[in-house]
């Protein structure tokens, strides 16, 4: 038997994205062995012309052209094969001769090693159907997958078509034999998590799509039903109209709608009776009887009720509602700068430092009153009124000074001050509901120099959110501001968010200033004692990052500690411990008695900066925290104990962190044990390391980066 595999390679397809999808493609034809019946498989790759794309039917044409197999296997460039699909479909091609074998389709978000090693999504969507999760749009008559007998092949793909030139062509096909499944056989169908460079064929906006779903349906022979042809056509339907919002991200419109109950012409309505109940039977029929409005209303419900929201929604809704139909009505308040840090959960990083450094420039309205002064601070009014500060907070502990109003994240002030605000200053995203108004000025301060890939630079994301890339390119086009700490993060966020450089503030970070602050000793003294540290003891902070697989829900993150404290009560005499955990996470540590004695939970505490001042080593991961902790110059230490699957599965890095961090890489608690008892051993051997690294990631840090930052973006706008 010999297969002559068809991969169309778009001229669209120059990313180094591509190239690497490309290479998983290839190498999952090239893993391919037999298992019983013997066969052998020319793989025939199809570059598409880059100054002239011709496109996938095109494409395909030409390769069959030139194909010698017996059968041939369409697969797409961006997908893979699962291991012994094609042992297992020859297998059963041998034992129904001249039937088309169809491989199960597994749609995934995932490269081809952390798929078939356990870490993928996989979901089965070999038929789709009204109950099956809509986000996932199935090709409907997709030729891939299918070891088709040559003798089977009629017609070549039709140029003209190039979003549904399989639905023709398949269904010659099927008329003549219906394909038998060969179970266990995968495809894997991969979704492309950056719709912005390199988008797939379902994620192209384009106004013409659903003419062409109808012409090719039309041209589909008569015995559609009895093939699963129109199963097909139908549950593409269903899928896309019960999405919640139109599927490529355009408007659904009355000439969409009638072309999708076109593509029906050839469906009866005793057939979607029989094969179909509930919504998608009620969404059909009415396309069907040419009820296109009434058969949208009944997608929308249907939605509306899948969100569990009601007609009438759910509080937070409502409150959206309010925010878009009132309070965006009302002008903005020019003079109005809100501030938001770790989504409302702190009062701290550099936006409190912002704050702090413009505040205190009203401390001399107060000596008027006569209250004290600090002398060289920000002060000022805008748009002719006075500067009002609002905070976005939920954190008890946070203890916010000056002259401001707060707010808690979602409530109905909330959304008020994010209509009216004139200024929003925060560090990490707005809500992606936001939009901005005229005259508003968005500074984004972000929070960390980055050691972890970061969204496009990432090449799969593991995270709660997969489509994370387009969400976050859309949220940061309104930045008109994005504050970085040195070279090495302007250009990663050049990359990373495919932000332009003439809006990136590389002035050093506001956060840090507290480090270099002249009353330091006595912050970390008052600190210490708040936090009940025995003074004699020497701090251990430990800070990891999140890890982007393991959550319950987006923003909600799972976390056992690994740090074995039972080894590291071996060290109670000298070192006290303080735990703090990424804000992304949800667990609780739980300490016993036995341990509060020589260790603390820090992960609520306000503002990390803080938790920097009193400790005197830093034990994290591939956090961003240890950049800026070297500001102060002390010992740090990489307890890195998935250190393999962090770097190749789940981010990647922008430096190779063996010869660059300023300090070891542990891999044990025993390790860290040994690193803490000898930490001068340490200091001495990461001293050169440790000087280059400031030199490179530091050297802005200087305690001005609030004043050079809200200079820059206000000066002109404040009088
Ligand atoms: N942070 C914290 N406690 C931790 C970890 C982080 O308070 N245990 C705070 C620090 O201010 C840190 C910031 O959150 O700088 C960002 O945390 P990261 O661990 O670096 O991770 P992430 O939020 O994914 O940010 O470009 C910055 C980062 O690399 C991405």
């Amino acid at each position: 038997m010999k297969i002559s595999i068809i991969t169309p390679y778009l001229g669209s397809e120059t990313t180094a994205q591509a190239q690497a999808f490309l290479d998983d493609c290839r190498a999952s034809v090239e893993a391919q062995e037999p298992i019983g019946t013997p066969f052998t498989v020319e793989h025939l790759v199809m570059p598409d012309d880059i100054s002239g794309p011709k496109g996938v039917a095109a494409m395909r044409n030409a390769a069959c052209r030139k194909a010698c197999g017996d059968f041939f296997l369409f697969l797409d460039s961006d997908d893979y094969l699962g291991d012994n699909a094609l042992g297992l479909a020859a297998d059963i091609a041998a034992k129904h001769p001249g039937v088309p074998v169809a491989m199960e389709k597994r749609r995934t978000w995932y490269k081809r090693d952390a798929e078939l090693q356990g870490n993928g999504s996989g979901e089965n969507v070999s038929r789709p159907s009204s109950e099956k999760d809509p986000e996932i749009i199935f090709n409907p008559c997709s030729v891939l997958g299918i070891l088709i007998p040559v003798s089977l092949i009629k017609d070549e793909f039709d140029e003209d078509l190039k979003y549904y030139c399989d639905i023709p062509y398949l269904s010659a096909i099927l008329e003549q034999n219906a394909a038998v499944t060969a179970e266990g056989a995968y495809y894997y169908k991969r979704r492309h998590n950056d719709s912005v460079r390199y988008p797939a064929l379902d994620q192209i906006k384009d106004k013409n799509r659903y003419a062409e779903f109808e012409l090719a349906c039309g041209r589909i022979g008569k015995k559609t039903e009895e093939n699963g042809i129109m199963l097909d056509i139908c549950g593409y339907i269903i899928c896309k109209m019960t999405r919640g919002k139109h599927p490529e991200g355009l408007t659904w419109d009355k000439d969409d709608l009638a072309h999708v109950a076109g593509a029906l012409r050839l469906c009866s309505e005793d057939f979607i009776r029989r094969n179909y109940k509930g919504v998608g039977r009620k969404i059909l029929l009415r396309l069907l009887k040419g009820k296109c409005a009434s058969a949208q209303r009944r997608a929308a419900l249907h939605v509306m009720n899948r969100k569990k929201r009601g007609i009438l929604g759910s509080p937070l809704q409502w409150k959206w509602n309010i925010y878009k139909r009132i309070f965006r009505k009302l002008p903005v308040k020019k003079e109005l700068f809100l501030f938001e840090s770790f989504l409302g959960k702190s009062y701290g990083d550099s936006c409190r430092a912002i704050y702090e450094y413009m505040s205190e420039g009203f401390a001399s309205d107060r000596t008027k009153e006569g209250e004290k002064t600090t002398p060289g601070a920000y002060n000022g009014t805008r748009g002719g009124r006075r500067i009002q500060f609002v905070w976005v907070i939920d954190n008890k502990d946070a203890h916010i000074p000056g002259r401001h109003k707060e707010v808690k994240p979602q409530s109905l002030k909330y959304f008020y001050y994010v209509a009216r605000c004139g200024a929003w200053i925060n560090n990490m995203r707005q809500p992606a509901w936001y939009e901005k108004r005229d005259g508003v000025i968005f500074l984004e301060c972000w929070h960390g120099t980055p050691l972890k890939k970061l969204v496009f630079d990432m090449e799969d994301v593991h995270s709660a959110s997969p489509e994370y890339k387009m969400t976050f390119y859309r949220q940061s086009r309104i930045w008109d501001w994005l504050v970085s700490d040195n070279a090495f993060s302007t250009n990663a966020f050049m990359s990373a968010f495919l932000f332009p450089k003439e809006k990136i503030l590389e002035l050093g970070y506001p956060r840090n200033d507290l480090l270099y602050a002249p009353d330091k000793e006595r912050r970390a003294a008052a600190v210490k004692e708040k936090l009940g540290i025995p003074a004699d003891k020497k701090v251990v902070l430990y800070a990891p990052t999140w890890r982007d697989d393991d959550f319950y829900a987006p923003g909600q993150y799972k976390f056992d500690l690994p740090l074995d404290l039972n080894i590291m009560e071996e060290l109670k005499d000298r070192y006290f411990f303080v735990l703090r955990t990424h804000y992304f996470i949800a667990d609780h540590l739980s300490l016993s008695d036995a341990q509060k004695e020589f260790v603390t939970d820090c992960s609520r505490y306000n503002d990390i900066g803080e938790l920097y001042l009193i400790s005197d080593v830093l034990i994290t991961d591939y956090s961003s925290v240890f950049f800026d902790y070297a500001n102060l110059r002390r010992p740090i230490l990489f307890y890195v104990y998935d250190f393999e699957k962090y770097r190749d599965t789940l981010r990647g890095f922008y430096f190779d962190m063996e010869s660059r961090c300023p300090g070891p890489l542990l891999y044990t608690s025993r390790e860290v044990a040994d690193a803490l008892k000898g930490i001068e051993t340490v200091g001495a051997e990461f001293a050169d390391k440790y000087r280059d690294f400031v030199n490179d990631f530091c050297y802005l840090d200087d305690g001005g980066a609030a004043r050079r930052i809200t200079e820059a973006v206000f000066k002109e706008e404040i009088s």
